[in-house]
């Protein structure tokens, strides 16, 4: 996978770039949607591209329990299994097995834990999480990590990141001796853990550069803490991580949160939030949140998002979709992810715009307070 900065915003971090993996060129900042079990919920691949998804991520935790490692290796790989021919991302289960298995055993070894599907016991280690990986065939591999709570105490968070530190020389060892098995190449990120402790922070941005890796991540974030804090710790990571390699902040965020990342020097994201939100009535438009459930839009006929970006936004009223949602029709989720996700994606390109001609800094000051408002 290569890198390379194009552009960089005049009194910000924030660059523009593009990466290229075997599967195509992702120009950066970029957010990712989530699709857990190789879908994004509710939007079909052809609306995700026209969106402008341009890499999705898959969760290793999910397809190994369901449809399980032999089905995808039949398919050959989890590209030709959804039929995305574009890049993806896996993470690696180690934040899903603390966040939704129950019963779980840390140990130096791995992690074992209950299937949340049937309760069948199952064991992660650094190594078979590679081989997973390996056999799910993402162009993005993650390493396996352990994601403290956000409020942990130092001792804690100190111990844990060793853990995951030790995890991550072994993830390495497992990738150097095993190959791709589709054809198409697969990079494996770091994770930079260590909570709200800014040496813990520090000495983890180290750490992690011994291995020469294609890019990096920021994880144990968003986990709770404010969000200034987050932010520092997004500063000082990102103040010793390397220039020439992308960035991924990992599960971040609100729309804010990425303008604010974004300014800090990140340069990929993903989260549940667009699709999520979307199922539960919660629009993000460039002037500000709707919930769409909302008594007040009943006889509004006026686009759902008149400066939207995908068909959706200017096809339907708002009334209908209010309607659509109230009446727990399928068509509202689908509609509401897919003008998130459209929502997500304009933001991470119009600052990439800004970054380009200068005014990023000027024009996120801006965005910050619409983004935040309730309509
Ligand atoms: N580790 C991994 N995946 C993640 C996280 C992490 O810390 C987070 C934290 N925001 C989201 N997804 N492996």
């Amino acid at each position: 996978m290569t890198f390379e900065v194009e552009h960089r915003a005049a009194g910000s971090a924030a660059r523009a770039g593009r990466f290229t993996t075997d599967h195509g060129t992702v120009e950066t900042p970029v957010f990712m949607p989530v699709g857990t079990a190789a879908s994004v919920k509710g939007v079909f691949h052809r609306d995700l591209a026209e969106a402008g998804a341009r890499i999705i991520l898959a969760n290793t935790y999910h397809l190994y329990l369901r449809p399980g490692m032999e089905v995808i290796e039949a398919a050959g790989g989890v590209h030709r299994f959804c039929t995305w021919d574009k890049p993806m991302l896996t993470d690696s289960g180690g934040f899903q097995v603390f966040s939704l298995a129950q019963c779980r055993k840390l140990t130096e070894e791995g992690c074992r834990f209950s299937s949340h599907i049937d309760g069948s016991r199952h064991l992660f280690t650094p190594e078979n999480v590679i081989d997973t990986q390996r056999t799910i065939g993402a162009d993005i591999m993650m390493a396996f990590d352990e994601c403290p709570p956000g409020d942990s105490p130092r001792d804690y968070a100190a111990k844990s990141l060793l853990l995951t530190q030790r995890w991550l020389e072994r993830c390495f060892e497992r990738y150097a001796a095993t190959a791709p098995k589709y054809g198409h190449r697969q990079s494996l990120f770091p994770i930079v853990q260590g909570c709200t402790y800014p040496d813990l922070r520090a000495g983890a941005a180290e750490f992690v550069q011994q291995f020469g890796a294609d890019g990096y991540a920021i994880g144990g974030l968003a986990v709770g803490e404010p969000a200034p804090v987050m932010y520092e710790m997004i500063e000082i990571v990102n103040g010793i991580l390397p220039q020439d390699k992308p960035r991924y902040l990992m599960g971040v965020g609100t729309p804010v949160n990425i303008l604010e990342a974004i300014d800090r020097g990140v340069d990929m994201f993903d989260c549940v939030m667009p699709t999520r939100n979307g199922r539960n009535g919660m629009l993000f438009t460039s002037e500000g949140i709707i919930n769409i459930r909302n008594q007040k839009w009943r006889e509004d006929f006026s686009p759902i998002d008149p400066m939207g970006h995908c068909f959706a936004d200017t096809l339907y009223s708002k009334a209908y979709l209010r309607h659509l949602a109230v009446s727990g029709e399928m068509l509202a989720a689908q509609i509401a992810s897919l003008h998130n996700i459209a929502f997500y994606m304009w933001l991470v390109d119009e600052a990439r715009r800004r970054i380009a001609d200068g005014t990023f800094a000027e024009w996120k000051r801006g965005m910050v307070v619409k983004l935040t408002r309730r309509l």
